[in-house]
């Protein structure tokens, strides 16, 4: 059974081609900074996105035209395993993530459910060892069952925590199961929406408590993924607790927990945080915390989360600088968070929207090499910083200096001078980079 009739294996035919199911840009084999395209950007498709979305929005009912729809139940997440490892092939896709939810449908009771689970994961294994794909990560949907309208791990409710926690134990296994890279935790309903019902402080402890268990539990079992958080400000409740970067490594810390998570950050939930994705990612590294991305663009004129394919390459170049500079993304990967248009239905677009998001990187990751090679930012910041290389500024790095030595120095040293930024010449730097690889 073919899912995408008519779609052959898609190749890199290079900048010239206008062939739109080629590559213009990734080449997977190609080196950069040594190492190929694909160890750098280990692409992933997301489940939900590609397979289970079908358009619907709070206008209309779906929109999309998919194969798999034509069965129901069970049946119908077997038509998406297939269609699933189909895609990924003609797409060279190394990765897929997925909520178990996205992969089995819930049954009537929780045994149900992780009996249909068993069926599906059995499957995706299978798949997985014939055709070499592999899972970058899976985590557990506690924020679609109404069960969850308060919450789950920082639910009022003990039985509904009870529940979660159990949904969460069965995620450890499957991912095991599969032998994931990482495993996820979005807070969907971790939040609030008025403190007037709400005791924040015992939330937050219950949440930790929960990836406390998390902790204990995958050790027990021994599934050695790499344990990502990932942060969103907003949507659906009004206060997320997982912010933004630095919140979540904040929570972490007060919680001592700090040594068994990284970070998995989306581009459009820095964006709906008031930040760039480069300043979530450098806030990521600097604290030892970068663990994988999700890679999709918000619509900075609309204040929700639309989940756009990404194509801005001023921001897949600057991605991919932080990723450079951070020594790579390690286990991690660049997960494909993001949603054909409901007016692009077609199976086809489905291809070409992660055609148009993969190239869009490896042109992000060129640019941000040739940056690096050239040194153009690293020359800007180095030399703006000169001046804690020598004299007072070596003494205030090196802890010589002291306030009184500090005062010592100002007294006598006027006037002060400042150097300019140069921001706009180094934005049309940028630009020529980016149009030249
Ligand atoms: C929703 C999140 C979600 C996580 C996984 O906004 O992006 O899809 O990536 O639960
Ligand atoms: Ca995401
Ligand atoms: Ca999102």
């Amino acid at each position: 059974m073919t899912y995408f009739q008519g779609i052959n294996k898609i190749q890199f035919e290079g900048k010239g081609s206008d062939n739109p199911l080629a590559f213009k840009h990734y080449d997977p084999k190609q080196v950069v900074l040594g190492k190929t395209m694909e160890e750098h950007l280990r692409f992933a498709v997301a489940y939900w996105h590609t397979f289970n979305a079908n358009g619907t929005d709070p206008f209309g009912v779906g929109t999309m035209v998919r194969g798999w729809d034509s069965y129901d139940g069970l049946d119908r997440s077997k038509a998406r395993v297939e269609a699933n490892f189909e895609f990924m092939e003609k797409l060279d896709m190394p990765y897929y993530c997925f909520h178990d939810v996205d992969i089995a449908p819930e049954g009537a009771t929780l045994q149900e459910t992780n009996k249909n689970l068993d069926v599906i994961v059995a499957m995706l294994k299978d798949n997985m060892k014939t055709s070499g794909r592999k899972l970058l990560w899976n985590t557990v949907n506690m924020f679609s069952n109404p069960r969850y309208v308060h919450g789950a791990g920082t639910t009022p409710n003990a039985e509904v925590y009870a529940y979660a926690a159990a949904q969460l134990k069965k995620g450890l296994e499957v991912g095991k199961e599969l032998g994931a890279e990482n495993y996820v935790f979005w807070g969907g309903r971790e939040g609030y929406e008025t403190l007037l019902n709400t005791d924040m402080g015992f939330e937050l402890d219950n949440l930790a408590r929960l990836y406390h268990m998390a902790i204990a539990y995958a050790k027990e079992i021994g599934f050695d993924a790499q344990f990502l958080i990932e942060p969103k400000p907003k949507e659906p409740t009004k206060h997320q607790y997982d912010f933004d970067a630095a919140t979540t490594i904040a929570f972490l810390q007060k919680y001592g927990l700090k040594d068994h998570f990284k970070l998995n950050l989306e581009a459009n939930h820095a964006t709906l945080a008031g930040h760039t994705f480069e300043h979530e990612i450098r806030t990521a590294a600097i604290n030892g915390m970068l663990g994988s991305l999700d890679a999709n663009q918000g619509d900075l004129l609309l204040g929700w989360d639309t989940d756009e394919f990404p194509t801005d390459l001023y921001s897949t170049t600057l991605t991919m600088y932080e990723v450079l500079k951070a020594g790579g993304i390690g286990r991690g990967g660049v997960n494909f968070d993001a949603k054909v248009r409901r007016g692009s239905f077609e199976a086809e677009d489905l291809f070409l929207a992660h055609i148009a998001g993969m190239d869009s990187f490896a042109w992000g990751l060129k640019a941000a090499a040739k940056l690096i090679e050239e040194k153009t930012l690293d020359s800007i910041v180095e030399d703006r910083y000169a001046s804690f290389k020598t004299g007072i500024g070596a003494e205030i790095v090196s802890g010589k200096a002291t306030l009184a030595s500090l005062e010592q120095y100002a007294l006598q040293n006027n006037p002060i001078v400042n150097k300019s930024g140069r921001q706009e010449r180094i934005r049309l730097m940028l630009s020529e980079v980016i149009f030249s690889v």
